[in-house]
């Protein structure tokens, strides 16, 4: 398969697709539409919206390129038995997780509001990560799928720039795997917190990874080198 350099900052990143996965981030109801947990916060979720052309877009092109392209969903299981009660206590929500909303329980795997969102749906073959925490590895078997296929370079998209993309991004790069964070395919209740969490990756030569967009990355140019 053919390598691509992706223009990005730091500087530019030379991958191979066939060791390269999408990982699409808790683009769930939960997060992007009325009713969820998102809203529960207090947040005002047509926020995120912008995120979702972009992102259906990136997938579009992994998939023409064959590239593996995996789904997380943040949310627990129905008994809660894995929900940290630090978690479930926390703040003053409008309701908590497992409470019944217009999408059904808040947060827990099986109800319409923990579904990824139909625009974003995952095709058939494309695996999904159910994780009860905010980062994708914690808990989870992300770490096996991506070693048996080979991956060593992630490019991630998905909601919230600063919680789930932010964490799996840190934990991704202390596991060694390159990062590129598609800037228009994420999302923030906080706009300014969007900003700032892609500055923080790519600060200090990419400390945490490399920041591009669906542009930039859909124009990728053939590259003899590229790992
Ligand atoms: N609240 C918030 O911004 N995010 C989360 O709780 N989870 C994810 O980011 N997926």
């Amino acid at each position: 398969m053919k390598k691509l350099t992706i223009d990005a900052e730091p500087g530019e990143i030379a991958i191979d697709p066939a060791r390269t996965a999408i990982v699409m981030i808790d683009m769930q109801r939960d997060f992007l539409e009325p009713g969820g947990f998102g809203e529960t916060l207090g947040n005002d979720v047509s926020l995120l919206a912008k995120a979702v052309g972009p992102a259906k877009a990136l997938l579009t092109w992994a998939r023409k390129l064959g590239m593996l392209i995996v789904h997380t969903r943040e949310g627990h299981r129905p008994d809660m038995s894995d929900a940290p009660w630090a978690k479930v206590e926390r703040g003053a929500p409008s309701m908590r997780i497992g409470d019944p909303g217009a999408m059904g329980r808040i947060l827990i795997r099986g109800e319409a509001g923990h579904d990824i969102i139909p625009e974003l749906a995952p095709l058939p073959g494309e695996p999904v990560v159910d994780k009860p925490g905010k980062g994708a590895f914690y808990a989870t078997d992300l770490q096996t799928i991506l070693q048996n296929r080979g991956i060593q370079n992630l490019i991630v998209g998905g909601v919230t720039t600063e919680v789930c993309v932010h964490t799996t991004v840190r934990e991704a790069n202390d596991r060694g795997y390159r990062c590129i964070v598609a800037a228009d395919c994420c999302g923030s209740y906080f706009p300014e917190f969007h900003e700032m969490g892609l500055k923080m990756i790519k600060a200090q030569g990419g400390i945490f990874g490399w920041v591009s967009d669906s542009t930039r990355i859909l124009a990728a140019q053939d590259s003899p080198g590229g790992r």
